[in-house]
């Protein structure tokens, strides 16, 4: 219940930075509003645009985990995010794990290429949610920690948002998590790719 309050506001937030990003860079055939999904009476795999990045199969090999903190954030509604910024090239595989630490965060992330396609924050919580295992058991009862890989669209900036469910963490402050992300299953010095610190996510555009 707790996770389902906070998603529906995080959903209602993510839903208008959406609609805000595709009326003001809806150029043409294949951008914006031309790929908002049109409702069908059957439904399939087929049917169903790209709304999501894709998933693949390459996988790092976790040497390069960068350590870090998150705070609790709003529970009202605010999220605190870790958000780092890479370069990737169109048809990367992007393999994206988080792990707890002291603070048994229940960690999810955000991830979003330059096309402003996403990945996370879906309903059913199968998006970056708790698709891996965690050091620390997490506070939330049967959570875990995210892991996907995921296709880029297209190149250029590839931003992977880390976040904690804000209700669990309030009496241990800051929680800690390891971020590991690989490119095409060779994993990234994250030390080295630019990083905002307990912000919200940005409007997509
Ligand atoms: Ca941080
Ligand atoms: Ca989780």
């Amino acid at each position: 219940m707790i996770r389902s309050l906070f998603l529906i506001v995080g959903l209602a937030s993510l839903a208008l930075m959406l609609s805000f990003g595709a009326c003001t860079t809806d150029t043409g055939p294949g951008s914006g509003d031309d790929d908002t999904p049109t409702p069908s009476a059957t439904p399939s795999a087929s049917a169903t645009p790209a709304l999501f990045l894709q998933v693949c199969n390459d996988n790092g090999s976790l040497t390069m985990g960068n350590a870090d903190t998150l705070t609790c954030g709003d529970v009202t509604g605010t999220w605190d995010w870790d958000i780092y910024t890479l370069t990737v090239e169109a048809g990367d595989c992007i393999h994206i794990y988080a792990d707890n630490g002291a603070g048994a965060a229940d960690l999810l992330a955000f991830a979003w290429d330059a096309a402003g396609k996403t990945y996370g924050l879906k309903g059913d919580y199968t998006q970056l949610e708790d698709e891996g295992m965690c050091s620390v058991e997490p506070w939330y009862p049967l959570a875990a920690c995210p892991e996907a890989s995921l296709i880029t669209t297209e190149s250029g900036p590839f931003n992977v948002g880390i976040a904690q469910w804000p209700s669990g963490c309030s009496v241990d402050g800051p929680s800690e998590y390891t971020l590991y992300v690989s490119v095409n299953g060779l994993d990234t010095d994250l030390s080295t790719v630019p990083t905002q610190q307990d912000t919200a996510l940005p409007e997509l555009d």
